[in-house]
């Protein structure tokens, strides 16, 4: 059984220390992994950073530093974020480092040897924030359509790679493979405003900085970002000169990628790989920008606060299920401080948190710790088990479609549906007759039963708490495997659990 599973996000620019639109790419691509891993996939898991370019060495000079001094200093910032964020990547890649610098000159060789790589000159209207060439029609207001600045007409010998050549096997390959690109609306929109008006040759090489890697045989040229950028996704797993993770993990099983980069993960990107020969990525998903007062959060504009502030204020998960339950997957959504708190509360602290705590403090006090299903069911009971029961499968099969923000609903309508089941079995009263006692357990064994059920599903979405309530129910962890295994007796212990979440002040 192939059963391996290789995830990306995009290579950032270290330009400036991230923000929550990075975090939200990496929490969700975190998410989709840790899942993968539960469910017994060998994960390959890879984000990095694409280092090279003018910005960056503009930024750099701004600062009196080497450029690599300057992206060093972002990337252990970064480095460390990721590690407060819980994101369990495999591995980092950075495109300065010397195996990726090395396989990048090897490939453009051999574009080069094929003849999809040749050279010519290049004019074109260049926005130096962005890095992007644009052609005059699609300015706005004769400025960058990305950043709104000013672009300046530039002209230079550079070399090219024949995207033309491949339209037609782009668009067969479309055909073919409906669910290359989610969601649908953007394939549609790649097809009818890109391929079929027609494909340009691309310019990848640069005679106008030189913080690059150079062409080999060609040494004033340093390679243009995308020839760069796109191929850490291989070069990392040793191509083209090392295949034993290439043979084991490629072709990539998703790319996820914001909205405004799916054009070259989908087009220049499957173009660069059938020049290569070499299969193309399962699956790119393309999704919405976090947006603050109605503008895209950016480096450029400022309008972010460092996303530490944030966990350090909330907790890690509170940030990581906001990224992953406020927005549908594929849409833009607002980012704010305010909302991150409101979603907290409501969820976090008054669905989870709320139940675990009740739940366990009722089987210290009722049972002294220990609750076995003495199986007194009620109806009231079966749809609680019902749903109980079906969640893996209903979490499974919106994972498969990437409705992320869905799986999360799903897990927290159980959870819901076990706070409702307390306020209609009223325990507290059953507690008062001694009768009622077998029954009284019954109701905590359900309850705790679908606390371990969810929580054994929550683990790929906001782990460190999961791992808290792994420990107040005093249960190992468990995967996707055994996560229906029965238990016998739920051993609490009589330790009164931590609070999981504490209620934010909302003004
Ligand atoms: O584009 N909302 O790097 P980049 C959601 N180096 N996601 C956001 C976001 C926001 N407001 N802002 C950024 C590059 N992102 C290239 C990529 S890949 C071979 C090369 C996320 O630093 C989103 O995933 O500009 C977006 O695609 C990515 O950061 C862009 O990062």
């Amino acid at each position: 059984m192939n059963n391996k599973f290789y995830i990306t996000t995009p290579i950032y620019y270290p330009s400036a220390e991230f923000h929550i639109g990075h975090c939200y790419t990496t929490i969700i691509a975190d998410a989709i992994a840790r899942y993968k891993r539960l469910a017994g996939y060998d994960v390959f898991f890879q984000t990095g950073t694409d280092e090279h370019g003018l910005k960056i060495e503009n930024k750099a000079k701004e600062k009196g530093v080497t450029p690599k001094e300057y992206v060093d200093k972002i990337i252990a910032d970064a480095k460390d974020l990721w590690e407060q964020l819980g994101i369990s990547y495999d591995f980092f890649i950075r495109t300065t480092d010397e195996f990726h610098v090395k396989r990048v000159q090897e490939i453009f060789k051999k574009l080069y040897d094929k003849g999809d790589i040749y050279k010519g000159e290049y004019q074109g209207l260049y926005c130096v924030p962005c890095e992007s060439f644009w052609t005059s029609s699609q300015l706005i207001d004769g400025k960058c359509p990305d950043c709104g600045r000013e672009v300046g007409l530039v002209k230079e010998e550079a070399y090219f790679f024949k995207l033309s050549k491949y339209q037609q096997k782009l668009e067969e390959f479309y055909e073919k493979n409906p669910d290359f690109i989610l969601p649908v609306s953007r394939r549609n929109e790649m097809l009818n405003n890109f391929i079929r008006p027609g494909l340009e040759d691309l310019c990848v090489s640069r005679t106008s900085f030189t913080w690059g890697i150079p062409v080999s045989f060609d040494e004033k040229h340093v390679i243009y970002v995308w020839i760069d950028a796109l191929t850490n996704y291989i070069t990392s797993l040793g191509y083209p000169d090392n295949d034993e993770l290439f043979k084991k993990y490629w072709p990539a099983d998703l790319h996820l990628v914001g909205k405004e980069i799916v054009r070259f993960h989908t087009i220049i990107w499957p173009a660069i790989l059938m020049a290569l020969d070499i299969p193309l990525p399962k699956q790119v998903f393309g999704h919405g920008w976090l947006i603050i007062d109605g503008g895209k959060i950016s480096k450029s504009k400022g309008n972010y606060k460092d996303p530490r502030e944030y966990i350090n204020a909330y907790g890690v998960d509170a940030v990581r299920y906001f990224a992953l339950r406020e927005v549908p997957f594929g849409s833009d959504g607002n980012f704010s401080e305010k909302a991150l708190i409101t979603r907290t509360n409501a969820d976090l602290c008054n669905i989870l948190g709320n139940l675990v705590s009740r739940t366990i403090q009722m089987g210290i006090k009722y049972f002294s710790g220990n609750i076995k299903n003495k199986k007194v069911t009620e109806s009231i009971d079966i749809d609680l088990i019902d749903t109980k029961n079906r969640l893996k499968s209903e979490v499974d099969q919106k994972m498969r479609e990437l409705k992320i923000n869905e799986a999360l609903e799903i897990i927290f309508e159980l959870l819901r549906k076990c706070n409702k089941y307390i306020d209609d079995t009223t325990p507290w009263i059953l507690a008062k007759d001694e009768t009622k006692l077998n029954r009284l357990e019954t109701i905590i064994y359900n309850l705790l039963d679908a606390i371990l059920v969810s929580t054994t599903l929550l683990q790929a979405f906001i782990p460190s708490t999961s791992e808290k309530i792994f420990a107040s129910l005093n249960i190992n962890k468990r995967d996707f495997n055994n996560i229906y295994d029965e238990v016998e007796v739920f051993a609490l212990g009589n330790e009164k659990p931590a609070n999981l979440f504490e209620r934010i002040k909302e003004d």
